[in-house]
């Protein structure tokens, strides 16, 4: 591996800063008299030691050299870590399958069993039925606001395959999809009809509670990864959110914590190009997202999230790095993983305000089912009888899911329990009054329809 450098800068490096000299010397780095031309390489953190993929002119600093390195004119250096994924450029876009389902030339197809590789088509598919369902029971009246994941599967599915199980999941509200790989059940379905069993339930699977309020549960994330590595557990929390996200505060001070304590944690943004209505590039003045993790001192890395081979591969890649760092590197990594809602933002939204059908449809092509359907075909893995039984047994799947949620019986009492840990005198009182006025007239005549 070659420093590229100047004269001044080389001899500045050796006799003013030994500390980063030795460290050259550790990572097997040698500072050349004359410039060397090697591969360009992403600007990437090596403990303290920056490189730059700008040819030089713009080093980036990270702690805890920050303040000496300014001087420092980094060229092409090679990564001392060799990921294949997370030592890329941040627009260098992390894709296994093209848009018709084919290996891209050199790409790597990730070291799955066929059966997984089957099992995430079956997902992906079961997840885009049960999404369909439940958008259709919304507008029944049966269910309430719900936020459809359509597009979104790939990036859900590839990613929560490449966790362990007892890795925790931090989720916004889209995620519908890792919650089917973790074995989704009934109470899901309960969460969107306004229960809070809904809630309950998900951390049997490692799932924290759907978080609304955006990005808050990133800091959580944070802290959950970082009381694994004090306790000394191997899991890491591995946090979904939008593109929206990222411009709450909550964001880079969790990242940025993240950074600080080195804490197992996987930040997985789904940048499906809206926050409601915002496009991406009102969102934030920065080329890509994956970017913002240099400011923190870690890898940041984009992927086709609408390629479930490109997202197992990445996060696979960053949980590796989360428990097993190398020399130089830390655990925390971003993704930005590019995709496309195909619906509404939830059920109360009417995207034709804001977006066009040319762009839905644009998208639409790379969707990542079929994608994942002619992958697997090629490979003698499915064909229209196979495709046949999982798409049947499915809709059986989902059908006996959602019966079950609606034989749920709810208690009305439970509404007043979950606003205060001590109800205050108001609660109270109105939950006496619904008491009394059930007493007084019965269930059935408070729930007849005028
Ligand atoms: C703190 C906070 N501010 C505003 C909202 C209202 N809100 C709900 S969803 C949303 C957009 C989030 O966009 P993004 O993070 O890109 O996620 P996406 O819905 O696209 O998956 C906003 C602003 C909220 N829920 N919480
Ligand atoms: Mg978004």
């Amino acid at each position: 591996m070659y420093l590229d450098i100047t004269h001044r800068e080389r001899s500045f490096i050796q006799e003013r800063l030994p500390r980063m000299s030795e460290r050259f010397t550790e990572l097997g780095v040698d500072i050349s008299e004359e410039p060397v031309e090697v591969a360009p390489t992403a600007h990437y953190g090596m403990g303290g030691v920056v490189v730059d993929d700008a040819g030089g002119s713009r080093p980036t600093p990270v702690a805890p050299l920050r303040s000496q390195i300014h001087i420092v004119r980094l060229r092409h250096v090679l990564p001392v870590s060799e990921r294949e994924y997370l030592s890329r450029a941040p627009d260098d876009t992390v894709s296994i399958l093209d848009a018709d389902g084919q290996v891209r030339e050199g790409a790597t197809v990730p070291d799955l069993a066929d059966d997984r590789m089957v099992e995430m088509y079956e997902e992906m598919f079961y997840a885009r039925h049960l999404d369909e369902r439940l958008v259709s029971r919304q507008r029944q009246g049966r269910l309430g606001t719900y936020a459809p994941l359509a597009g979104q599967e790939g990036a859900q599915i590839g990613s929560t395959h490449a966790l362990a199980d007892d890795d925790w999941i931090l989720d916004q509200y889209r995620e519908h999809g890792a919650v089917v790989v973790r074995g989704i059940e009934p109470e899901y379905i309960l969460y969107w009809k306004g229960h809070e069993v809904g809630n309950e339930w998900l951390a049997s699977r490692n799932v924290f509670p759907l978080n609304i309020s955006i990005a808050s549960h990133l800091p959580h994330a944070t802290g959950m990864a970082w009381a694994a590595r004090l306790r000394g557990e191997d899991t890491v929390a591995c946090c979904h959110f939008g593109d929206g996200a990222t411009s709450e505060g909550d964001f880079h001070e969790a990242l940025n914590f993240a950074g600080v304590f080195d804490a197992p944690a996987l930040f997985f943004c789904n940048n499906n190009g809206y926050a409601i209505s915002m496009p991406r590039e009102d969102q934030t003045a920065s080329a890509t997202i994956a970017q913002k993790a240099d400011a923190y001192g870690f890898a940041g890395v984009q992927v086709d999230g609408m390629d479930p081979l490109a997202t197992y591969a990445v996060t696979r890649e960053a949980v590796e790095k989360a428990r097993n760092p190398r020399e130089g590197e830390r655990r925390p990594t971003l993704v930005e993983a590019v995709m496309y809602r195909f619906g509404a933002h939830t059920t109360a939204d009417d995207p034709s305000a804001y977006r066009d059908e040319a762009e839905v449809e644009r998208w639409k092509a790379k969707d990542p089912i079929p994608r994942m359907e002619r992958f697997l075909r090629d490979r003698g893995l499915l064909d229209d009888e196979r495709v046949d039984a999982i798409h049947e047994r499915c809709r059986q799947e989902v059908a006996d899911l959602i019966d079950a949620a609606d034989s749920y019986e709810a208690d009305v009492d439970e509404w007043f329990e979950h606003a205060y840990a001590e109800k205050t005198p108001r609660v109270r009182e109105q939950q006496a009054y619904l008491r009394a006025l059930r007493e007084r007239h019965g269930e059935d005549a408070l729930l007849r329809e005028e």
